[in-house]
This record gives C-alpha cells, sequence and structure tokens, in this order.
C-alpha cells in the first residue's frame, strides 16, 4: 500500500514535471506572469510606515517602497554599514529586486549602536539571545535569529537607533538562560559582545557607500515639454492625450491612478470638484491593465463621472503619428500612486505631487 502510493506520487510527480517544462506552461506562466509584470497578488502595493510617537504615518509614495510588485521577502540590514537599517525586498516580476536606502541618519552622525554575539557556553552564534538597548525611549529588546522571510536569511548584526543619546547601557539575555550586561556602550560603537566576558569588543566599520536611488518612475523633470501620448478611451479605442489642445489656455493636472489604489480612488471626489472649480483641466489617466479598465471605468462614473479619463493602451499597438508610448515617460513599476502632474498652459511640467491630494494642495 506504502509501495503503491509512493509509486503513484512518483508518477504524478513526473506528469507535473512535464506539464511544468510544457510550452502552453511556460508561455503563461514564465512570458506572461514573471516577463510580462503580471501578478499573482492582484497589485496589492507594498507600504512603508514610520512611527511618529503612537501613530503610523503612511510614507509609501514618499519612499518609493510603493509599487505593484509581487513581493516575497522585505530583509532588513545595515547594507551601507552607516548605522540606520536599510531595506531588501525581492520581487517575483521579472526579477527585478529592490534595495531601498535608508537615509534618516545623517551622514557622519552616530545615533545608533551594532552589535554582534559571540557565545562561549552554547551556540557560537547565540542563536536565541535577546539583546536589550536601554536607549532614550525606554528599552528596546532585539533577539538573535538567522530565518527571516520567504526563504532568506537575516544578518548577524543587530542594529540599535539612539537618536540624539550619547550613551546606551547594553545587557545579553544568553540562550543558557545567563542575564549579563556590558555596561553603557558610547553611541557610534560597533562591538561584539562576548559570553561571559562582560566586555564589547569594537570592530571596524565597513562603509560600503550605496548609489543614488533610481528616479520614482517619471522619465521628465519639470520644466520638460509633455509629450504627447499614445493611450485609449474608455472603450480601449487609440486616443492621443495632447495636454496643449486639452487644456486650452489652462494649466492641465494629470492624476495618475489605478482602480487597485485605495488612496486614488479616495480623491477622486475632490479631483472631480476640482474640474467643476475650472481653474485647471482635469484629467485621469488609468494605470490599470487593459483587462481592469471596467473595473476603473465603473468607479470614474460614480465618482468623477466629468472628468476626461485616459486608459493604457493594449500592449504592443504601435504610437500614433506624433505621439509617444507611455513607457517613455512613465516606469509603472516604479512610479507611486496616486501621483499628479501639474502642467502649465504651454504644455510643461510644473510639479510633481506624490501621495494622495488634500484640499490644500
Ligand atoms: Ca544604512
Ligand atoms: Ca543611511
Amino acid at each position: 500500500m506504502v509501495a503503491s502510493s509512493l509509486e503513484q506520487g512518483v508518477e504524478k510527480s513526473v506528469a507535473a514535471k512535464a506539464s511544468v517544462n510544457s510550452p502552453a506552461y511556460r508561455g503563461f506562466h514564465s512570458a506572461q506572469m514573471f516577463e510580462q509584470g503580471f501578478s499573482f497578488s492582484g497589485f496589492e502595493r507594498n507600504k512603508t510606515w514610520i512611527n511618529a510617537g503612537g501613530r503610523f504615518v503612511d510614507l509609501s509614495d514618499v519612499s518609493g517602497a510603493d509599487s505593484p510588485n509581487d513581493s516575497r521577502a522585505a530583509l532588513a540590514a545595515d547594507f551601507d554599514d552607516d548605522g540606520d537599517v536599510d531595506l531588501f525586498v525581492h520581487n517575483i516580476q521579472r526579477e527585478r529586486h529592490a534595495l531601498y536606502r535608508n537615509d534618516a541618519l545623517e551622514p557622519g552622525t552616530h545615533g545608533f549602536v551594532k552589535l554582534r554575539l559571540a557565545a562561549t557556553r552554547s551556540q557560537y552564534e547565540a542563536i536565541g539571545a535577546v539583546v536589550t538597548v536601554h536607549g532614550p525611549l525606554g528599552p528596546v529588546a532585539q533577539n538573535v535569529a538567522r530565518g527571516d522571510g520567504f526563504l532568506s536569511c537575516r544578518s548577524r548584526e543587530l542594529v540599535f537607533g539612539l537618536g540624539s543619546a550619547a550613551e546606551a547601557e547594553v545587557e545579553v539575555l544568553w540562550p543558557g538562560g545567563a542575564r549579563e550586561s556590558f555596561g553603557r556602550l558610547a553611541a557610534g560603537t560597533r562591538a561584539t559582545l562576548v559570553e561571559g566576558s562582560g566586555k564589547a569588543e569594537p570592530y571596524a566599520a565597513r562603509p560600503r557607500p550605496l548609489p543614488d536611488p533610481l528616479p520614482q518612475g517619471l522619465h521628465l523633470s519639470e520644466g520638460d515639454l509633455f509629450p504627447s501620448l499614445a493611450l485609449a478611451d474608455a472603450d480601449g479605442g487609440s486616443r492621443v492625450l495632447d495636454v496643449r489642445a486639452l487644456g486650452r489656455g489652462k494649466p492641465v493636472l494629470l492624476n495618475l491612478w489605478a482602480s487597485y489604489c485605495a488612496p486614488c480612488v479616495n480623491e477622486l471626489p475632490l479631483l472631480a470638484r476640482r474640474h467643476e472649480d475650472g481653474e485647471m483641466i482635469v484629467v485621469t489617466l488609468s494605470l490599470d491593465v487593459p483587462e481592469d479598465r471596467p473595473a476603473a471605468l465603473e468607479l470614474l462614473v460614480a465618482k468623477a463621472p466629468k472628468v476626461p479619463a485616459f486608459f493604457l493602451p493594449r500592449a504592443g499597438i504601435p504610437a500614433p503619428a506624433g505621439s509617444v508610448a507611455v513607457e517613455k515617460i512613465l516606469d509603472l513599476e516604479r512610479l507611486s500612486l496616486p501621483t499628479t502632474l501639474i502642467l502649465t498652459a504651454e504644455g510643461r511640467l510644473e510639479t510633481v505631487l506624490r501621495g494622495p491630494l488634500t484640499e490644500e494642495r
């Protein structure tokens, strides 16, 4: 019975392998899912929040983390060794991973301690130990672990932020159960805490500067002329967005949004009111995939029915003469949503507003 079910299991596994290797499977899963950036998770966008003293503020747009990519692991470590924790995010589409540099700490300041543990009476990396640093906001504890995120490994180095404090008291609860104090360590210390010694042995910094961030999805600078864009209308027909023709002497507010982006949907009524005001011409461009155009259209009809609306064309349709493809000015994987562009009456890019609009801006 056991042998038989094992054999069946092997047969099933061989069959599965064959289907995975079939041109049809590769055609859909490899080409469409990964190379064309399709999503397993319905374009749920990545989020970042900052703890602003008891409440969390959404920084997804300004941080650059806002993205429709399917991310599978987020690893926090100080990749450039400047004392603040950076973030590596693993994405499945096109294997395009992202490393987010943390610019929270002013260069040359020392508002941190970085600690490694060396156990002498248990497993040498002290996995399971708890390190507590008594900083300006009270005690903060981190435990030593090596697994983290999806199929990922964590750095053995622990980073504690100290704010403006000059020093902080450090203690370790070792895996064997012993508590040990390592006294007060000065801000900026990088040290290995050796079990049983009570001493923090400093190690040298290894700075590895990271490059400046890539542009956040917009290949245009303020002052540039906004080109005529090859887009689609509500029925999917070819339609060119010419902001000068549309504005007829007025500035244009071009809102980039998607039906799966909740802050985008929330601001549609505000856009409708701005359009009614008549001070500027308001236009929306939905970045939904063409299959989701009906969902986007339904929201527009309900919340901003009079605002001129544009949509992405189907892939592979050539841009009409005199217009450019949307990919020439937008990197849809890096553009945070919502993003609003203010264009002058002459069709030049005046301001880029990232994140939701408010009555004031
Ligand atoms: Ca860093
Ligand atoms: Ca930094």
